[in-house]
């Protein structure tokens, strides 16, 4: 009757001896995705180590669908950890734990980003609108900064940029390159992803905050910007109620505000019913700023490092696509390769590399192991993109292995990349993202060259987080045409 899932008690999961006070922190270095991929390879895809006091259970390849989506409810919590209760002030989604409430509350975030996003083709032209009028913004800038002084590091205009379509689609609102206010807001995403990326110092030995020491004052720092970020939210709810019309919703914050004051929370009293809008907004502004400038500077990255990359790039969307047009979603069925690219740049590079931490709401047993209720599980992405068994070379960089024969894209090898996670806390934001990557790669294709700085050849090393960042590198950039459609 049972499987090796079933709900019989079994034996502890195995792991690695760990030391006391600080267990295997020391073990994982900068990298605990990769020294989780050989603990998996000695004692298989579920094992448990030792962070400070805590015990965390790993799940890698198989055991992750089996956890997340066969014994969902079991795997869908999250651990009380020091650096949750900092965000948002301890009401984000992501990181909250789960209850009816918020159940409701994501039913109604995942609803309203689609509503401004993919929901339909009238609101994917809008979205895209932004996202053209960004990316030219972008490049003009790319081009003065080649001039100016030849090699330029992309990466803070990426999160400027990538911040401005999030805030046209949530505010109705776009920032220069240089305000200041601005750039403090949505500068700081290394300070937040190496924080509350797993296996954070904080969130495992929580006393490192007590005596001064680096993790503490990188603690004070994440507290510093999760306070200004939620002024900068709440600022902008306050003006949004200050002048709703329920007749004409301008963006995301007045669709949240109509959608989600309704909702209520059956534990409290009418009279102290919390706004959940702001740390709604503070969630998706957050994450898809964070995250898509990440994953734009991978693909710049990849594309300087492998020319022959943009040269096929080119190809395809010079077949697609005319000089005097702009790639958009309707070609996106036929631009096969970009999509192509976008899925190995994500398998690739697993930017990221273990989703935020999980907790079990219940006693269960995960492949004939027990786990109590209240255990923190670490959920290994990139043992799933980088499993030789899936795939053929997995550290190699080839986007033809989600092309069929014919050219078309292979949608169920695509669909075993895993890096939105799964189940009853997989993004909401992966529509947005794919759409987004999409044509953000198809546009640079048919509109420049991209080339690196020979004195500083890009490197594939990266910064551990929540989100693995490159390394800082240097590009120029050229535009295809003199006739540039960027004027218009
Ligand atoms: C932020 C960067 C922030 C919030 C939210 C409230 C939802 C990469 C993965 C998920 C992203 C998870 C989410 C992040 C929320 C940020 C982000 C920053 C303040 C915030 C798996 O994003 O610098 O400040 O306050």
């Amino acid at each position: 009757l049972q499987s090796g899932a079933g709900r019989r008690s079994g034996a502890q999961p195995p792991g690695p001896f760990a030391w006391p006070i600080i267990g295997n922190a020391a073990q994982m270095g900068n990298a605990p995705h990769i020294y989780f991929m050989r603990m998996a390879k000695k004692y298989g895809n579920v094992f448990q180590i030792k962070l400070g006091n805590q015990t965390v259970l790993v799940l890698n390849g198989a055991a992750i669908k089996q956890a997340l989506v066969k014994q969902a409810p079991d795997f869908a919590g999250r651990p009380d950890f020091t650096s949750f209760r900092i965000i948002a002030n301890g009401e984000s989604l992501a990181f909250g734990t789960i209850n009816d409430l918020w159940k409701s509350k994501r039913k109604v975030a995942h609803a309203t980003v689609r509503s401004v996003s993919t929901g339909n083709l009238h609101t994917k032209h809008a979205f895209q609108n932004h996202i053209v009028c960004e990316v030219k913004e972008l490049l003009r800038l790319f081009l003065d900064k080649t001039r100016e002084e030849r090699y330029f590091q992309p990466m803070v205009y990426l999160v400027v940029s990538t911040a401005n379509i999030m805030s046209a689609v949530c505010f109705g609102k776009r920032y220069s390159y240089d305000d200041a206010e601005f750039q403090q807001v949505v500068g700081r995403n290394d300070q937040f992803t190496k924080t509350v990326g797993a296996g954070s110092m904080v969130d495992v030995m929580p006393w490192l905050q007590y005596f001064p020491n680096p993790i503490k004052s990188l603690f004070e720092d994440f507290k510093t910007l999760n306070y200004e970020f939620n002024i900068f939210i709440g600022k902008k709810v306050t003006e949004h109620r200050k002048t709703i019309e329920s007749s004409t919703i301008r963006d995301m914050t007045d669709a949240l505000i109509v959608a989600m004051d309704h909702i209520r929370d059956p534990t409290k009293g009418v009279s102290v019913q919390q706004d959940h809008v702001p740390p709604t907004v503070a969630d998706v502004f957050g994450a898809s700023q964070d995250t898509l400038s990440t994953a734009l500077s991978w693909i710049i990255l990849i594309l300087v490092r492998f020319p022959e990359m943009q040269r096929c790039l080119q190809e395809e969307v010079d077949k697609v696509v005319d000089r005097e047009s702009l790639p958009s979603i309707e070609d996106q069925p036929r631009l096969s390769y970009v999509m192509a690219f976008v899925y190995e740049v994500m398998r690739y590079t697993s930017f990221v590399p273990l989703t935020i931490p999980h907790s079990t709401t219940a006693d269960t047993v995960i492949m004939g192991y027990s786990v109590p209720k209240d255990r923190v599980v670490f959920i290994n992405q990139w043992s799933i993109n980088h499993d030789p068994e899936v795939w053929s070379e997995p550290g190699a960089f080839q986007p033809t292995r989600f092309l069929r024969p014919d050219g078309s894209l292979n949608k169920d090898l695509v669909s075993n990349v895993m890096i939105f996670s799964l189940g009853k806390r997989r993004c909401i934001g992966e529509d947005l993202s794919k759409m987004q990557l999409f044509l953000f790669t198809a546009l640079l294709a048919h509109q420049c060259h991209l080339r690196s700085d020979p004195a500083h050849p890009p490197q594939m090393d990266y910064s551990y987080g929540l989100t693995l960042k490159p390394l800082p590198f240097s590009i120029e950039v050229e535009l295809r045409d003199d006739m540039s459609l960027l004027d218009e």
